[in-house]
């Protein structure tokens, strides 16, 4: 009944309209399970191999229809006949086949397809919700949505701050409908505060403002004043997250804040050493509303994350994600080395939906803070909405309030929550 009687792989496009893999597995009972793989744009150095045609001609190389033969020749005659219920045991024939640490033979976009896809059909076979399919029973609360406002970094080719992403914490809300509402107010704020000063209000991949600022402060001062402009209380009802994406800007432990400037600017002043760098990342946070810094330092520098850690990770959340690529044994690494306080959860920087759940429970297990994210490469797929409910994980980070690949997954979130009703539950901040 629940056996796999077919699976089909196709290419479609994602958000920046590059191919990226969608499966359909399919059972006995001709129940439908597909999902469909993100892609980053700043990927950590240690993640999962994502596979590529590689032939320039061809969607610029960036074709997968090596991974879809993968799936057709290779994994699906293993699979026909297994049960979409068993998902470990699904997730672990297809690392076998692999044979790889790091999924290169098969590629991490092809299992990932068909990990996601099995745990939908199995949902979808059993009739019971995604999230409620993979947590169980005790699985209500809501996350606290980190929205993103302002790209910058490799997410912009038009803004040339080096912070990839600046986003907007709703601390204070009394559900995730009510999050999201404070979100859309301070958003729209800025975008007619920056309407007024005559500045670009298009958007960068990830759907936040990208004009050109005038460095990082200038963007933390808009958003400070998009927040008092929707008579909000910086800090106790909206806070500031910021990702750095230090490994994008770090060379030989020192940090370019010139590495994404367009203009004439360029200059070697504004490189810091990684005590000047920590020293400001310090700065921003007596000074501005920041509860939140992700991948504050590049992804090998050890001793700038210990450094980090122990100037402020008693004070605010610091998010390791290429540094741990959501991977245990990477975890494990940084558990040992006191560093970071939480960690960024993205399916397809490790490649299954097993060992997504392991690294999950090693971040809970070790008092790390899970946060559920997206990839700036998306699709409509809304599974993280899912999973992070299906562990009553606090954080989600899906982007800005538009581009319907960000909004597919709030959507999820809010028909949940409007379907746990009075037994829902929205995460509190710490
Ligand atoms: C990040 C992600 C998602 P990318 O760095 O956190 O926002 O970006 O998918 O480009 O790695
Ligand atoms: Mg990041």
């Amino acid at each position: 009944m629940s056996k796999i009687k077919h699976i089909q792989a196709r290419q479609i496009l994602d958000s920046r309209g590059n191919p990226t893999v969608e499966v359909d597995v399919i059972t006995e009972n001709n129940i439908l399970g597909r999902a469909s793989i993100p892609s980053g744009a700043s990927k950590g150095k240690h993640e999962a191999f994502e596979l590529r045609d590689n032939q320039e001609s061809i969607f610029f190389g960036k074709g997968v229809l090596k991974a879809i033969q993968n799936i057709n020749d290779i994994i699906a005659p293993e699979l026909i006949g297994k049960s979409v219920l068993d998902q470990i045991c699904v997730d672990q024939l297809m690392l076998e086949l692999d044979g790889t640490e790091n999924k290169k033979r098969l590629g991490s976009n092809t299992i990932l397809g068909i990990s996601l896809a099995t745990a939908k059909a199995a949902s979808n076979e059993l009739n019971i919700p995604l999230y409620k399919y993979i947590g169980g029973v005790y699985t209500r609360s809501l996350p606290i949505p980190l929205i993103n406002i302002v790209n910058g970094g490799k997410h912009s080719n038009a803004s040339s701050i080096v912070f990839q992403e600046f986003m907007i914490v709703p601390v204070k809300a009394n559900s995730f409908t009510e999050a999201l509402q404070m979100g859309h107010k301070v958003f729209y704020k800025l975008r007619s505060i920056l309407t007024k000063k005559g500045f670009s209000t298009n958007v960068g991949d990830e759907g936040g403002f990208a004009p050109n600022f005038n460095g990082i402060e200038d963007v933390l001062d808009h958003i400070l004043e998009a927040i008092h402009m929707a008579n909000y209380e910086p800090y106790d009802q909206i806070a500031i997250a910021i990702d750095c994406a230090a490994s994008e800007f770090c060379k030989n432990n020192q940090y370019d804040y010139s590495e994404f400037e367009r203009s004439e600017k360029k200059t070697k002043d504004l490189i810091k050493s990684r005590e000047e760098h920590i020293h400001y990342l310090s700065y921003l946070v007596k000074k501005y509303p920041i509860i939140s810094i992700e991948d504050g330092i590049d992804q090998n520098d050890w001793e700038g994350w210990r450094l980090l850690t122990h100037e402020i990770g008693d004070k605010i959340q610091l998010v390791g994600d290429d540094l741990f690529v959501t991977q245990v044994k990477k975890l494990n690494e940084g558990i040992e080395k006191k560093v970071a306080n939480s960690i960024l959860i993205k399916v397809n920087q490790v490649g299954t939906l097993t060992e997504t759940i392991e690294t999950i429970h090693v971040a809970k297990k070790n008092k790390y803070k899970n946060i559920i994210s997206h990839r700036s490469g998306d699709t409509e797929d809304s599974f993280i909405a899912d999973l992070s409910v299906a562990f009553n994980i606090e954080q989600i980070k899906t982007g800005s309030l538009c581009r319907s690949e960000r909004t597919s997954k709030y959507n999820q979130l809010l028909r949940i929550e409007n379907t746990l009703g009075k037994y829902s539950f929205y995460s509190k901040w710490n």
